[in-house]
């Protein structure tokens, strides 16, 4: 069995950023528009009025500041509300595959690799632009990549479970480099007219490169010295956007057709699946909370992971799990890798920490890693 490191990560940054403040206005601008538009009904008690929006309960709710975006115009738009794309010929590289390459050269350059040194490559995040060719199978092809790629999707903990299928193929000898991107376009699938969840999420992609110790051409890696991946049905985040809509007659751009959750629930019920999914993976490794330099956490939202550090260690402090969603929202299954790659080159040779992703599904998936 080869011994497996993570040698490079990289981010690509979407060109545009929304504040608070924006998107408040926007909103709000959007629902007096509605609200106007629907003054009769509304005064006969057949619905109810859109609430106004507030950056004040974002950032007290949350801990988001602002968000980057692919597009911005069209989500600011109170009579549109989502982002303006350009549809792309199929002889086009994709948007996804896009802003995947863009990532990956970032962490080839720092790993010192080419894409020809990969040999599998794994599209990882929550939402796919189309259904085939696989989005993994463009990118594999834009970098000059051999082997083969694939998509996956396992929402937020998408990055983590494909890094656990990463350390298996490595250490088993069926890849030798595998590049792992988690291209994030949350914008078109989230519901920019729901107050409850306008200022959630954000675009970014990532990626990660994770390769055999023996191959290496950085000192600058981390070894991964476990993975441990788990799931359990819940409906809490639900999108029912699928390949049957069509079929089913049904609403394809109605309100289930995008993301949704209950928000609280998800919040309750997850903090102590995630709390005891890292106890146990350590405990496993022979090692205890306290003993790990940092966590990497699923950035949803800034109580969620003080109380996650707190039930682990008995306080939340940003030096042991640094904060990212202030600047990036949350950006689906790269919210981890981000601050992985922002928050990593303090750390000494020896330091242990955490990469633990959490989410829809619901799943979790943890990565121990140690500084080389
Ligand atoms: N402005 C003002 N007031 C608001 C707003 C707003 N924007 N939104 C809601 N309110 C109101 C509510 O209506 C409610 O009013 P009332 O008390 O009168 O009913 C009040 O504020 C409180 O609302 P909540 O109870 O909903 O507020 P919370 O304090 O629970 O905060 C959060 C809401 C921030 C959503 C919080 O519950 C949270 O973060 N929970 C965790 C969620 C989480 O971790 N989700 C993970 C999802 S990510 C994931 O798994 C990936 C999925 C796939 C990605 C797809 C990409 C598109």
């Amino acid at each position: 069995m080869h011994s497996v490191v993570i040698s490079g990560t990289g981010l690509y940054q979407p060109p545009y950023t929304i504040s608070n403040a924006e998107l408040v206005e926007a909103f709000n601008h959007y629902a007096d528009i509605q609200n106007e538009r629907l003054a009769s009904e509304i005064a006969s008690g057949a619905r109810e009025a859109i609430a106004h929006s507030s950056v004040e309960f974002i950032e007290k709710a949350s801990g988001i500041r602002q968000r980057y975006v692919m597009e911005k115009a069209g989500v600011l738009d109170p009579l549109r509300m989502y982002p303006r794309l350009q549809a792309r010929s199929d002889d086009a590289l994709s948007m996804m595959a896009e802003i995947s390459v863009a990532a990956a050269q970032d962490a080839l350059a720092r790993a010192g690799k080419m894409g020809a040194d990969v040999d599998m490559v794994l599209c990882a995040a929550s939402n796919m632009q189309r259904a085939y060719p696989a989005i993994a199978v463009e990118v594999q092809q834009a970098l000059g990549a051999t082997g083969y790629g694939f998509d996956m999707n396992v929402a937020c903990s998408s990055a983590t479970f494909a890094m656990e299928q990463a350390v298996n193929a490595v250490r088993c000898g069926t890849a030798k480099c595998v590049l792992i991107v988690n291209p994030e376009l949350t914008s078109s699938h989230i519901e920019w007219r729901d107050r409850d969840c306008h200022f959630i999420f954000g675009d970014v992609c990532t990626a990660v490169l994770i390769e055999r110790a023996d191959t290496t051409s950085t000192s600058d890696v981390w070894e991964i010295v476990g993975t441990h991946l788990a799931t359990q049905f819940s409906n809490n985040i639900r999108n029912n956007f699928g390949f049957m809509n069509r079929s089913e007659d049904s609403d394809s751009v109605g309100r289930d057709k995008t993301f949704r959750q209950e928000g609280r629930k998800v919040f309750k019920e997850v903090v102590p699946i995630a709390v005891a999914h890292i106890e146990a993976h350590l405990e496993k490794l022979g090692l205890t909370p306290a003993q790990v330099r940092r966590y990497w956490l699923h950035q949803a939202n800034q109580g969620m992971n003080q109380l996650v550090l707190k039930k682990l260690l008995g306080e939340a402090s940003n030096d042991r799990a640094p904060l990212i969603l202030d600047e990036f929202a949350n950006t689906a299954s790269a919210g981890s890798i981000i601050a992985f790659h922002k928050f990593n080159s303090d750390l000494a040779a020896g330091d242990m920490g955490v990469i633990c992703s959490f989410g829809a599904g619901y799943s979790v998936g943890s990565v121990v890693v140690r500084k080389h």
